[in-house]
This record gives C-alpha cells, sequence and structure tokens, in this order.
C-alpha cells in the first residue's frame, strides 16, 4: 500500500469509528477471510466493526473465526440497512465495482455517506472509494490485508483469529499456494501467519475434507460430461438443473470443478458451464493456463470477468445454445491457445 493511501486511512481510523466490511457477492475463501481478518483487527484497535456478506456461504467456509457473527443481507435486510446507515466507513474487499454485490444491496451502497476504503486484486477497479489499494499482482486480498495490518500499525497486531482467517483466504485463492500469482512474499506472508497461530494442516483439512458424498457424486456426473476439444487445447464440463438437483446440490458444491478439465495434459483452456434455471441463466467459469486471459474472454462474450488466469460469467441463453455459442466464438482464438505456453 503507498504511502498517500496508508496516510488517508489513518486519518480515517484515527478515533473509534463504525465499520462495515463487505465482501463479493457468492463469498468465497478469500472475500470471507479477508473480511473476517480485517475485522478482527480493526475490533483490536477499538473500532465497531460488522462482516457483511450480500448472501449466504458456503458451508465448509462456515468454521472460520467470527463467521457465526456475519451478517447475511439477502436474510437480514432491514439489520443490514440499519448497520449501513449508521456506518462512518465501509471496506468493500475482494471485489471492486459495486455492481459485484447485487442488487438491492448495491443501490444502498451507492446511496452511502460513508467513506469507501477498497481493498482488491481484481483488474480494473472502478472509482468509487476515498482510499483504493488495488494490486492485480497479489495472490489473494487476503495476502494484501497482511500488507495493510502491516503498514497501519506492524504485524505485532496479528492474532491467532487474524492469521487462521487470512492463511484460508490465501490458501483457497492460490489453489493451495499452486497459481503463478503465488510469489516469494505470499509464501513469506502464509509463514508470518503459522507463526501467529494459523495451523495450515487443520485449516486444510477444514476446507478440503470437508465434502458432502453428493458433492462427490455430482463430482462424477462433471467428469462424465468433460468434453475435449484438444485441437483447440480446450476441455468443458457442463452440468444441468436436473443433474444438479438429483445430486442434492448444495451452494458451493461446483467449486473447483473446472480445475479437473483444466488438469488434462495439453489443455490450456478450461470452461464449466452451470445451468442455473431460478435465475434464468447459465453460470459460466472459466480457467487458463499461461498467457490465455479468461478475464478478456469473459469480458468479451459472458458479461463477466476477473483475473487473467481464472474469471467467471453468465449466459442468458439456455445451456445448449450457450455451449453452441461457446464452440462457434473459439476457433477465433485458436492461435492464442496454440501458444499460450
Ligand atoms: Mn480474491
Amino acid at each position: 500500500m503507498n504511502k498517500e493511501t496508508t496516510e488517508v486511512v489513518k486519518n480515517l481510523l484515527n478515533s473509534p469509528q463504525n465499520i462495515v466490511i463487505i465482501g463479493h457477492r457468492n463469498p468465497d475463501g478469500d472475500a470471507l477471510g479477508s473480511c473476517l481478518g480485517l475485522s478482527f483487527y480493526l475490533k483490536g484497535e477499538g473500532h465497531n466493526t460488522t462482516v457483511l456478506m450480500p448472501n449466504d456461504f458456503p458451508d465448509f467456509l462456515k468454521w472460520m473465526p467470527g463467521a457465526d457473527d456475519i451478517l447475511i443481507y439477502e436474510k437480514e435486510i432491514e439489520k443490514s440497512n440499519e448497520t449501513l446507515n449508521q456506518a462512518d466507513i465501509v471496506f468493500t474487499l475482494d471485489f471492486n465495482d459495486l455492481s459485484r454485490v447485487g442488487d438491492p444491496l448495491r443501490g444502498v451502497l451507492e446511496a452511502s455517506s460513508a467513506n469507501f476504503v477498497m481493498i482488491d486484486h481484481h483488474q480494473q477497479p472502478s472509482d468509487y472509494a476515498i482510499a483504493t489499494y488495488s494490486d492485480v499482482k497479489m495472490s489473494s486480498t487476503a495476502e494484501m490485508v497482511y500488507h495493510f495490518i502491516d503498514a497501519l500499525a506492524g504485524i505485532d497486531k496479528l492474532s491467532k483469529e487474524i492469521a487462521t482467517n487470512l492463511y484460508t483466504g490465501i490458501m483457497t485463492d492460490t489453489g493451495s499456494f499452486r497459481f503463478s500469482s503465488t510469489s516469494p512474499t505470499t509464501h513469506k506472508v502464509a509463514a508470518k501467519l503459522i507463526e501467529t497461530g494459523a495451523e495450515s494442516a487443520i485449516i486444510h483439512q477444514n476446507v478440503y475434507d470437508n465434502n458432502s458424498p453428493e458433492r462427490i457424486k455430482l463430482l462424477g456426473v462433471a467428469l462424465n460430461n468433460l468434453h475435449l476439444i484438444p485441437e483447440l487445447h480446450t476441455a468443458y464440463i457442463t452440468l444441468t438443473q436436473r443433474e444438479l438437483d438429483e445430486n442434492n446440490f448444495r451452494k458451493g458444491d461446483t467449486e473447483g470443478f473446472v480445475n479437473y478439465a483444466l488438469s488434462v495434459k495439453g489443455i490450456v483452456f478450461a470452461v464449466i458451464f452451470i445451468e442455473n434455471k431460478q435465475e434464468s441463466i447459465v453460470k459460466i467459469s472459466f480457467r487458463s493456463k499461461g498467457t490465455f486471459s479468461v478475464n478478456d474472454f469473459a469480458r468479451n462474450h459472458y458479461s463477466g470477468g476477473g483475473h487473467i488466469n481464472a474469471a467467471g460469467g453468465k449466459s442468458s441463453q439456455d445451456l445448449n445454445k450457450t455451449i453452441n455459442e461457446f464452440i462457434s466464438i473459439l476457433p477465433r482464438y485458436k492461435n492464442e491457445l496454440a501458444n499460450a505456453q
């Protein structure tokens, strides 16, 4: 975090404040870990904090320290609006455009008179915050919260709760330290978090060895639906609403499925299409290796975006049309896909 931003934030926090910390819709390990870690730190500094998520989050993250106290906007709209009304400062973490919280929360935030602070590592941040700490090279927002605390007050302020939350955020957003965004600094930060009380083996078990039998069966269906287009180094998976229903689908169950498609030898571009009848959309996750930008691909064709190697998007056409369209677009990227790595 640069000096100027640090000074702005220090000034905002120089007396006890009412603070709301918000993550993006469909919060993941990084959104939760960064928000909860920051909340424990700010509480320790004498502030009154509330962590607010637009909607609920998966069961495999419910063990995180502080998770029980999270306010879920969809479940408690009135209480959430009241808390937001009283906020002096709103931190937005792990997203960089207010549309990422969904409606109607987005409108509430746009109308808010609180000072906004953004901490985020996605591309192309919007300009809504009085202090913007944006760095697309960072592994995770949780890693940024570590640097944020370091810049403001020093890492002596870390506690076991902060360390556990930040470690979880970094671990989940780096695919357990394997994505290319994992830097030497990421490992140094993780080491410091372990020294401060984050129990890496237990965190790993809590997050990854927590599958329901239904999820593993759904993974079997997904793998059975794997399609390969070797000449374009692409693989994709489909899941219909019916397949989800038959396997008792719960939020978060399909998390990580797309990575199996990317793990096939020679594949640099992997996609999963998930039908969502309730919202009348097909939810799409994109993953890539090397220089092929799924951020650009998702932005150009699927009203989405994200990072160069991981992005999301959606289609309002039905599943078959969505896939046919995808297959028709793909050859335009033949050279980029061939030279991605
Ligand atoms: Mn993140």
